[in-house]
């Protein structure tokens, strides 16, 4: 892949979780998962882009986050060397991501679209209760940072992620963590339980982020018990385990301020640990590439749920539009379509009839079998007028249609308004009926009724004329028939004259009169074949020109014009496609 596919690539990630995310924030429902989805598209953004894009693995970035007042700030300066990160009493005084960098030398930043998202950095230093979307790069002097890890690793002091819910700092902490090759957890004997930290701490571990635990504040006889407990009460619930458990007991006011000289007890065991998580750099940032990558994928669904309501809502609504249709097209069968004659077949059938007497001087012949054929027809006739059931008259077509088309209309526009205060999509379809969606139903049936007529046009005509035509347009075949059935009549009166001689004669109008019938019935036959294929052929027809386009137009209704749900449907076809993409591109950078 190139760079610029690349690019394109990580950026359209990168912004189908931020939509997400915004989506997930307006519904009640789902706002937890914003959380996790800004986590997702921070780990496209700073961990995947920049090795996609060819930035060195160094420096590699270390973490330190907890809950408020846990001793962040404190471990911070630990793993620096000096007295650095502000520790405060007041608790959640971090308010915003500090990084420490050694004294000289420029920082390799990646220089990738969106890396750490919205974060600014700052131009000049502020305090570390500075709230806003920021960080800020604090340099270390020399002779401090020889006793830390500043030589392979940024190290973070993040603010705490005690106010999950608010908007504020949340974004920052998760810029921060998602960028991490390491994190380091701390959690104090006071607090080592709340379960929002405990929360974020599991969506590290699912992430697959290599965590160092390190426990402060407990009573330095207490450690080996407060770890037992931590295990049993935290970590055997989470999804994975961090990669240490470390302890700094409860510090003297001298060791917290110069760590370095005062507990090196604490501080040496915290620092080894993660010097030998960043031995290699390109080893450690290949890993965390590489369990940011099976992250997005394995949590894909839980990414894409968000829009799950949207995408029921949406099928129900598609479903509901099918419905109607269905309904349209029988109530024009039933209502149309079966008490339709199409009276031009009855004439068509006579036609052909006609068309098997013999012309010219055979129908003299013609003639004398019609008077032998007097008793059938009278008694025909007779039967016909005695029988005949009442003529069903069929109703006009186009108000029948209309009809079906507002009974359609009318069942979208009432579940839409039951269903409106149930969820968006439904509230969308409702304004959208208040906004004059019934009237553009109307026009575009209007506009393709034009086309349903005019490829109708005279097709019943056609198809009626064509049984008798298409026999007038074959002499050959005329022919045979005629003077098939002439000479089947005159052989049949022949043979029963001979057969019963005399009385013959009687026997004469009958054998004409049942061929007759036969040559009616078989006739018969044929033309209502003709006429049912027509029936079907229309119905084919209204489903093609009128029902069919409504609604396919009506289904993708909601999801045109910018809606949210047109975004939607982009992003539920292009994300996994995306993903995959980006597994593809990582395996190949080796
Ligand atoms: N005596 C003593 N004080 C400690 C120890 N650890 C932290 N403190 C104090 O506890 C307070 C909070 O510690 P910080 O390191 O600022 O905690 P934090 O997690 O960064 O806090 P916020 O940034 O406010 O969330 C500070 O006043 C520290 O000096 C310790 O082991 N011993
Ligand atoms: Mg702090």
């Amino acid at each position: 892949m190139d760079q610029p596919a690349i690019r394109n690539l990580t950026k359209e990630l990168a912004e189908d979780l931020g939509w997400l995310e915004e989506h997930a924030r307006t519904q009640p429902a789902h706002a937890a998962q914003a959380g996790i989805l800004r986590f997702a598209a921070a780990l496209v953004r700073n961990v995947a882009a920049p090795l996609l894009e060819g930035h060195a693995a160094a420096p590699l970035h270390v973490a330190v986050v907890g809950g408020a007042g846990a001793g962040k700030s404190t471990i911070a300066n630990m793993l620096c060397g000096a007295v650095l990160a502000e520790s405060n009493p007041q608790a959640g005084f971090t308010r915003h991501p500090i990084a420490y960098v050694p004294a000289t030398g420029a920082i390799a930043w990646p220089s990738s679209l969106g890396y750490l998202g919205p974060l600014q950095r700052l131009s000049r230093p502020e305090p570390a209760s500075l709230d806003a979307d920021v960080y800020q790069i604090r340099r270390v002097g020399e002779d401090a940072h020889q006793f830390g890890v500043l030589e392979k690793f940024v190290v973070w002091d993040c603010p705490d992620m005690t106010i999950w819910a608010a908007t504020g700092y949340v974004p920052r902490l998760l810029e921060v963590s998602a960028l991490a090759d390491v994190v380091v957890y701390v959690a104090s004997d006071e607090r080592y339980n709340d379960a929002v930290p405990t929360d974020f701490l599991r969506l590290l571990l699912q992430a697959g982020k290599v965590v160092v635990v390190t426990l402060t504040k407990m009573r330095e006889a207490d450690a080996p018990a407060f770890v037992a407990h931590f295990q049993k009460e935290v970590l055997d619930k989470m999804p994975a385990l961090p990669v240490a458990t470390l302890t700094v007991p409860h510090l003297t006011p001298a060791q917290v301020v110069d760590p370095c000289r005062n507990a090196p007890l604490y501080r040496v065991p915290l620092v080894n640990q993660i010097f030998v998580l960043g031995e290699s750099a390109p080893n450690t940032r290949g890993r965390t590439v590489q369990s940011a990558v099976h992250f997005l994928k394995s949590h894909q669904q839980h990414l894409l749920s968000v829009a799950r309501d949207d995408l029921a809502a949406l099928d129900a609504w598609r479903n509901l539009v099918r419905e109607g249709q269905m309904e349209f097209d029988s109530r024009y069968r039933r209502e149309f379509l079966t008490t339709e004659r199409f009276r031009r077949f009855d004439d068509a059938l006579i036609r052909l009839i006609e068309l098997l007497e013999l012309p010219g001087v055979g129908r003299f012949a013609s003639k004398t079998l019609d008077v032998l054929r007097m008793p059938y027809s009278f008694a025909k006739r007779l039967f016909n007028s005695a029988f005949a059931r009442p003529e069903v008259i069929g109703l006009p077509e186009r108000p029948i249609l209309d009809a079906a088309l507002a009974g359609w209309t009318d069942q979208l526009r009432k579940e839409a308004a039951r269903l409106g205060p149930a969820h968006p999509l439904w509230k969308h379809v409702q304004q959208g009926f208040n906004g004059g969606l019934a009237e553009t139903i109307r026009e575009r049936f209007n506009d393709s009724f034009h086309g349903f007529q005019l490829s109708l046009g005279d097709e019943v005509e056609r198809t009626a004329r064509a049984i008798y035509e298409d026999l007038e347009k074959n002499p050959v075949a005329l022919n045979s028939l005629r003077t098939g059935k002439f000479a089947v009549e005159i052989a049949a009166i022949i043979a029963s004259l001979f057969s019963v001689g005399y009385y013959g004669f009687a026997l004469a109008p009958l054998t004409s009169s049942v061929i007759q019938m036969l040559a009616e019935y078989f006739g018969k036959q044929y033309v209502d074949h003709h006429r049912e294929a027509t029936r079907a052929r229309q119905q084919a027809l209204v489903t093609q020109h009128l029902s069919s386009p409504l609604m396919n137009w009506l289904t993708h209704w909601p999801s045109t014009g910018g809606s949210a749900y047109e975004k939607l449907g982009t992003i539920m076809r292009r994300f996994p496609q995306n993903l995959q993409n980006l597994e593809v591109a990582v395996d190949s950078v080796k």
